[in-house]
């Protein structure tokens, strides 16, 4: 089936054309320092191509705060138009081949015509994710007091329901992960039971691991604060890997970089959950105070780099069980979507790709010999490298732009839509 491209292919070529002497020389340069180091480009840019990073459907439209959201022009209506989108992203940057949606943000009456739709686009599904976070209109019983977790039993069974429905739905698409995300938590000290609320969570995760289809994995995903705002069930990376331990071998950890404290060391986590055979993957994304959700390496570069140190290194120890899902979570206040996520996605691909170039046996005598100095410019030695033209050079070779926002803003596709999609008026407030 010929993939339906959203961008005029001729343009692609045409941008890529004027900038290839250019690449191909800085290319050279950069292929000339690394054969210095005894690493040959061409091997890692057949690793760049090979990178994936998954796009998170409701990233596509403007996010906003519980102050405000303020839609951008030519906002996805449904997610048939969000796919579209994420074909643009895929088309131009071609590292972000599948697509994590959210029910009922993205529900449908007829899913094997959105995965039709998909595949026409080129696209894949990614981890489904579940939402007992809002109420929906109509819903029985509300999840005010939370859901996995409630007190009531009824409303813990709806929570549950729900869950199973998702992998219903994902399966039709092609999925075979579901992500359990829970605001469930307390505001104020003494409104919640710890301990019973957590067994009331663990019996409601039970009935949904149960439920897992045999090629299926279940992703916990932990969260400091928000909604709630004393205490959160799954809080911390601890209560999540105690969960996941409790219900089974697929039920494992998802890292939201945004979940955690200021400060906290995420990619000794990582290598934690990774030793333990628990790590799920990712909702990439950055942040300076709360869940920001702000574009992948807009703040911290280095933080990210160095969780990808844990994930190449565990990667090339050929670690048992290792498979984690990379995908984005962010929200687009005040740019365009489909620009942030192109530029996200390629910051996640250049951390992965410097990863690649730490010179790992130099590190590991530096460790065992506890010489911290060159231990650490060994990580800054890869860090500091510029590797902007492996990541173009991989664009280019697997059919991308060189410039992926250069030739997207070139394309006038944002105007497009804008004119076939007649805005919603609504601003409003809330994520999405
Ligand atoms: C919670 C979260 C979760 C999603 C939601 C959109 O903050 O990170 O992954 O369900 O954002
Ligand atoms: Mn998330």
């Amino acid at each position: 089936m010929t993939m339906t491209t959203q961008i005029d292919a001729g343009l692609v070529d045409e941008a890529n054309q004027q900038g290839a002497a250019h690449l191909q020389a800085d290319y050279d340069h950069l292929g000339a320092v690394l054969a210095r180091r005894g690493i040959d480009i061409e091997a890692i840019t057949e690793k760049a191509r090979d990178f994936a990073v998954a796009v998170p459907s409701w990233g596509t439209g403007s996010g906003g705060t519980r102050f405000a959201r303020f839609p951008g022009p030519g906002e996805p209506r449904n997610v048939f138009e969000k796919l579209e989108d994420c074909a643009v992203i895929q088309q131009l940057v071609r590292c972000t081949p599948t697509v994590s949606p959210h029910f009922p943000w993205d529900w449908v009456d007829d899913f094997s015509e959105l995965r039709q739709h998909a595949d026409a686009l080129g696209l894949g599904f990614d981890a489904v994710n579940s939402n007992t976070f809002q109420d929906q209109p109509g819903q029985p019983l509300s999840y005010k007091y939370g859901s996995l977790s409630h007190t009531d039993p009824a409303v813990r069974a709806q929570a549950v329901a729900h869950n199973l429905e998702c992998i219903e739905w994902g399966q039709v698409l092609g999925s075979s992960a579901l992500t359990v995300w829970v605001g469930d938590g307390s505001n104020f000290p003494g409104q919640s039971h710890f301990q019973y609320q957590l067994e009331r969570y663990l019996e409601s995760a039970r009935a949904i691991y149960d439920a897992l289809p045999a090629d299926w994995d279940m992703f916990l995903e932990h969260k400091m604060f928000e909604p709630a705002f004393y205490s959160t069930v799954i809080q911390d990376w601890g209560s999540s890997v105690l969960c996941a331990m409790e219900l089974g071998d697929r039920a494992r950890c998802l890292v939201d970089l945004g979940h955690h404290a200021p400060n906290v060391n995420i990619e000794m986590i990582v290598s934690r959950l990774i030793q333990f055979h628990k790590l799920a993957g990712f909702h990439f994304n950055d942040s300076k105070y709360g869940d920001d959700d702000l574009d992948s390496g807009s703040l911290h570069p280095y933080q990210q780099f160095l969780i990808f140190n844990e994930l190449v290194d565990a990667e090339q120890r050929g670690q048992a069980g290792f498979n984690p899902a990379y995908m984005l979570d962010q929200s687009h206040n005040v740019t365009d979507p489909i620009e942030s996520l192109m530029n996200s996605a390629e910051e996640v691909q250049r951390s992965y790709v410097k990863a690649l170039l730490v010179d790992r046996e130099a590190l590991y005598a530096h460790q065992e010999a506890n010489d911290a100095m060159l231990a650490t410019n060994t990580l800054k030695a890869a860090f500091n490298l510029d590797v902007s033209p492996i990541l173009a050079q991989a664009r280019v070779l697997e059919g991308g732009a060189a410039q992926p926002i250069a030739v997207y803003r070139a394309s006038g596709y944002r105007c497009a839509v804008d004119k076939q999609r007649p805005s919603s008026g609504q601003s409003g407030s809330g994520i999405v």
